[in-house]
């Protein structure tokens, strides 16, 4: 199967670069902060779209702190070597069973993404191994989608990776790196380095026997809750951006395969006012395409 890439952003606006939008956006910030109180703090989104696919290039609202969007939400499930683009797929996976779930904490600090995978054929299927892509931005009305940087914590599990780069529209492999189940195991922007921040998680599997299911639990978080003992903290370099996105994961195994939650469904005036808000970023944003 080809391997989607989202068309977005063709031309980057000219403030590259230039500290107009960025002090324009301190500007912005100051008033705000002196107008009114500190804004909510929660996740947001809608239903997600086929393969748990997320954000705003897949039609799909995911709102994450104040200030954070997520742009693309993807996952890749490789086995044997064959990629596969989870928002293209359907309930099979490469022959695997496939179930996704979103679940909210109480408080909606906290997104639990769940991949579910079976194998309900009668041999074992080798070599598989899972990724995540999150690109996510943060207050970019007020100082764009590129001035953002990440830092990691904590320690990689056994058969675990990462990648921070920029997304593929301009110079990062961080896309197709997810692709090819090769991250590079890099932060491209540090502190010191910002740019449109994308972040990929990857986690080995290994042999899946008869029965058996690989269940891929990936946290975002608003308040640094992490799963797992690994974490990338995805920030903005602008002071007035309070907006910390945290984004880590951790696999499991079990047999008999697991029940998968129903995705929760959120209200419908709260749909309605997202889809609002979905159409409203797509209708601004300008369109450009990812280099393969
Ligand atoms: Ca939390
Ligand atoms: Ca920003
Ligand atoms: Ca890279
Ligand atoms: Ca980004």
């Amino acid at each position: 199967m080809s391997l989607a890439s989202s068309a977005r952003r063709t031309v980057r606006p000219g403030l590259r670069g230039g500290r107009v939008g960025l002090l324009g956006g301190v500007v912005l910030a100051a008033a705000v902060s002196i107008a009114g109180p500190e804004p909510a703090r929660a996740i947001g989104m809608t239903p997600f779209g086929p393969g748990g696919a997320g954000g705003t290039t897949h039609a799909q609202s995911l709102e994450i702190g104040p200030g954070g969007v997520v742009f693309e939400l993807d996952a890749f499930l490789h086995v044997g070597g064959t990629a596969t683009q989870l928002s293209q797929a359907g309930a099979t996976v490469s022959g695997l069973g496939f179930q996704f779930a979103a679940t909210l904490s109480a408080d909606a600090t906290d997104l639990t993404l769940s991949y579910s995978f079976s194998n309900d054929t009668a041999a074992t299927i080798d070599n598989v191994s899972f990724v995540s892509f999150l690109d996510a931005e943060i207050d970019e009305p007020l100082n764009t989608f590129f001035n953002e940087f990440a830092t990691i914590r904590g320690t990689l599990a056994a058969g675990q990776n990462f990648e921070i780069d920029e997304p593929g529209f301009a110079f990062g492999n961080i896309f197709a790196n997810a692709a090819a189940n090769a991250l590079d195991g890099t932060n491209a922007l540090p502190p010191g380095s910002p740019d449109d921040v994308a972040m990929a998680l990857q986690f080995s599997i290994g042999t899946l026997g008869v029965g058996e299911t690989a269940i891929v639990e990936v946290m975002i978080s608003e308040d640094g809750d992490s799963l797992g003992s690994f974490a990338i903290d995805h920030e903005d370099g602008d002071p007035a951006s309070t907006t910390r996105i945290s984004y880590s994961g951790a696999v499991r195994l079990s047999s008999p395969p697991d029940p998968v939650p129903a995705i929760p469904e959120p209200g419908a005036a709260l749909s309605f006012g997202l889809g609002l808000c979905v159409l409203a970023r797509a209708l601004r944003r300008p369109r450009r395409t990812r280099s393969s």
